[in-house]
């Protein structure tokens, strides 16, 4: 393209007079930069985004980091779009709100299983919504379902990890720590089922089981605009690294196929 600017400024230096060459120059110049940005955004848009998801004990932030992140990452142009599961909107999310604010009874194993189908009800969207290049930032995700079904007793954690394996894989785990200490001055738990110490010490100690390559741990005692900068910095690090890279399954070897854009 750029040779053939040269050649056609060539040829009008050439043959025309210098006003009709100026404007016939203006005009191309204009063409070929609303090229140029046309073709950096089709290349930006066959870029998938990242899929990024935080995990962490109680208290350490996560909820207030994803949604600085969220806005932050799209002030600086960037597509990114925030998910938290459970996502209490769906009819199943609505009967897990009712179990988890004690309303409702729901048998151990069925609760779990209603977990991770309310993950896999969002897969297409997400997947949709990462094929064009948005980036997820995930509150929560399969890990929490494991770490706090196994909590349970007789639960194994091989059992609680089966109905999400194949989910679409994280290409970032950013598990928050807090020491309990640090964690007990933030206040206490609210009011719903498994917010008690013993039970969050459990739940804390299946996660460690959980750690892979995908996981990164960071240290949350610090202040929120510190933690965030630090979070930033790592998601953005992410979005550049996977954007070439196909979307794995979680828990399983293989790819998961892309769709074709429409
Ligand atoms: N939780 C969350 C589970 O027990 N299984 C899961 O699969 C997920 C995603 O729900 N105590 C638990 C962890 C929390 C509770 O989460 C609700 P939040 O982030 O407080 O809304
Ligand atoms: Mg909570």
């Amino acid at each position: 393209m750029l040779k053939c600017f040269i050649f056609i400024n060539k040829r009008l230096l050439d043959y025309s007079g210098k006003a009709q060459a100026q404007t016939i120059r203006a005009r191309i110049s204009k063409r070929f930069k609303s090229t140029a940005v046309d073709m950096e955004k089709e290349i930006k848009s066959c870029h998938r985004g990242a899929l990024i998801v935080f995990e962490g004990v109680d208290r350490s932030g996560k909820t207030t980091q994803c949604n600085l992140l969220q806005k932050n990452l799209n002030a600086d142009g960037g597509d990114v779009q925030l998910l938290k599961f459970p996502d209490r909107t769906t009819v199943i999310g609505q009967m897990i709100n009712d179990y988890l604010a004690c309303k409702k009874e729901v048998e151990d194993h069925s609760i779990h299983l209603l977990f991770s189908a309310n993950r896999w009800e969002s897969v297409p969207t997400m997947l949709e919504l990462l094929n064009k290049g948005t980036t997820l930032i995930i509150d929560r995700y399969a890990f929490s379902g494991v770490a706090f079904t196994a909590a349970k007793p007789g639960f194994k954690i091989d059992w609680c990890k089966q109905p999400d394996i194949g989910l679409p894989r994280p290409d970032a785990v950013l598990y928050l720590t807090l020491s309990s200490e640090v964690a007990a001055k933030r206040g206490g738990f609210g009011i719903e089922r498994y917010e008690q110490t013993d039970f969050q010490k459990k739940v804390a100690s299946n996660f460690e089981l959980l750690k892979d390559e995908s996981w990164q741990l960071i240290d949350a005692d610090k202040s929120v605009d510190d933690l965030h900068k630090e979070l930033k910095n790592i998601c953005n690090k992410t979005i550049e690294d996977v954007q070439n890279k196909p979307i794995l399954k979680l828990w399983t070897e293989g790819e998961i196929e892309c769709k074709t854009k429409s």
